[in-house]
């Protein structure tokens, strides 16, 4: 993992100061939406399930950051910060999780069903495992289409062991689809650490398709960008379907019902990785040492990132609960007001 050193890192010459200082803007909007949306579950305003990403921001940032508005993402349950990342904005975000008629998903589907067709963020899904086979299915759309998109399927690396994600490496691989497999390996499952539970390590898994591994830091953005960048231009190609692990450590509980360390992980080990290994401040770190950044700059990115994340918050306590009528809406697809399919315009 990477450290902070006194040294000036040589990649930093390769992005724009602007670039530099996007990256930091947006991981520290993904960091405190969430540092909001834990409050606001604190005093009942989000209920049931809410997964935070804390400390893996620059998996998110820099595996959808790079792609094009047309490229896909699908992910798991621990997906707010890809929702802002593939662009989706801040206030229906949080209005999802309120449980609000202006969310994403309309309020009924909450933290775990962020979903917006019209970017390609194509969820937000809640069985360990299941989006890696609708991964495969859109690499299908794609090549079926002939176009040159890509589709990243995030995943926990508890989904390595499911049947599904076997079942979806192997039909890529064989059909060459043009689809990124993340495994975001935070190393724990809810309370149980994947050494414990798997025979292989993470990496392992993908090589029994013959599909190429790769394995970054997930902690530095200035690596998983790159990185991606670079396999999103040989996938676009033809190279066919790539599985990349990205190391990363999940600084909260699992959940919200979850304390931070619970008694799978130590105080220590918590204390020590959340200290070194902080994806925003390793960058932060790095631009104020190279003089890229100044304290007065980054003070300023804070507060406008605080004002949007409060006008975010705002806009979800001002927003209307679902009306009833809405109850039998989109349970399996759009349905018309005679609660028949509504695909494309039409009736079906
Ligand atoms: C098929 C299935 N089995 C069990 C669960 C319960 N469950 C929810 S999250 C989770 C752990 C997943 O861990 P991981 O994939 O590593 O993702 P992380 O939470 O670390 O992001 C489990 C077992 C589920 N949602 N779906
Ligand atoms: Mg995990």
């Amino acid at each position: 993992m990477a450290e902070t050193t006194t040294e000036q890192d040589p990649r930093l010459e390769t992005f724009s100061r602007e670039q530099l200082h996007d990256f930091l803007r947006q991981m520290l909007l993904f960091r405190r939406f969430e540092e909001k949306a834990e409050e606001s579950y604190a005093i009942g305003k989000i209920g049931g399930f809410c997964h935070l990403h804390i400390g893996q921001e620059a998996v998110a940032l820099g595996f959808i950051g790079p792609l094009r508005d047309d490229d896909y993402v699908i992910s798991a349950y621990r997906e707010h910060t890809q929702a802002l990342a593939k662009g989706l904005e801040p206030g229906p975000v949080m209005a999802e999780l309120y449980g609000r008629r202006s969310g994403v998903s309309g309020g009924k589907g909450g933290s775990m069903h962020l979903f917006d067709r019209d970017l390609r963020f194509m969820g937000g899904h809640g069985i360990v495992g299941a989006q890696t086979a609708l991964a495969t299915g859109m690499g299908w759309a794609i090549h079926y289409r002939g176009g040159d998109q890509v589709c990243v399927c995030f995943m926990g690396d508890a989904a390595v062991n499911q049947g599904a994600f076997h079942e979806s490496l192997n039909m890529a691989a064989i059909w060459k689809l043009p689809v990124i497999f993340v495994v975001e390996n935070n190393e724990y499952g809810m309370g149980t650490a994947f050494s414990r539970v798997s025979a292989v390590p993470v990496l392992e898994k993908g090589e029994g398709y013959g599909i190429p591994t790769h394995s970054v830091d997930g902690q530095d953005i200035l690596e998983t960008w790159r990185f991606t960048e670079e396999l999103v231009a040989k996938v676009r190609e033809g190279a066919g379907p790539q599985y990349v692990e990205a190391r990363t450590y999940r600084f909260k509980g699992h959940s919200m019902s979850d304390p931070v360390s619970g008694t799978y992980r130590s105080k220590e080990e918590v204390k020590e990785r959340t200290k070194e290994q902080d994806p925003i401040t390793l960058l932060r770190n790095r631009l104020l040492e190279a003089e890229l950044l100044t304290q007065d700059e980054l003070e300023e990115m804070d507060e406008r990132v605080r004002a949007q994340v409060d006008e975010a918050a705002d806009f979800a306590d001002d927003a209307p609960f679902p009306p009833e009528e809405d109850l039998y809406r989109d349970v399996y697809a759009e349905t018309n007001e005679h609660g028949r399919l509504f695909l494309d315009g039409r009736d079906r």
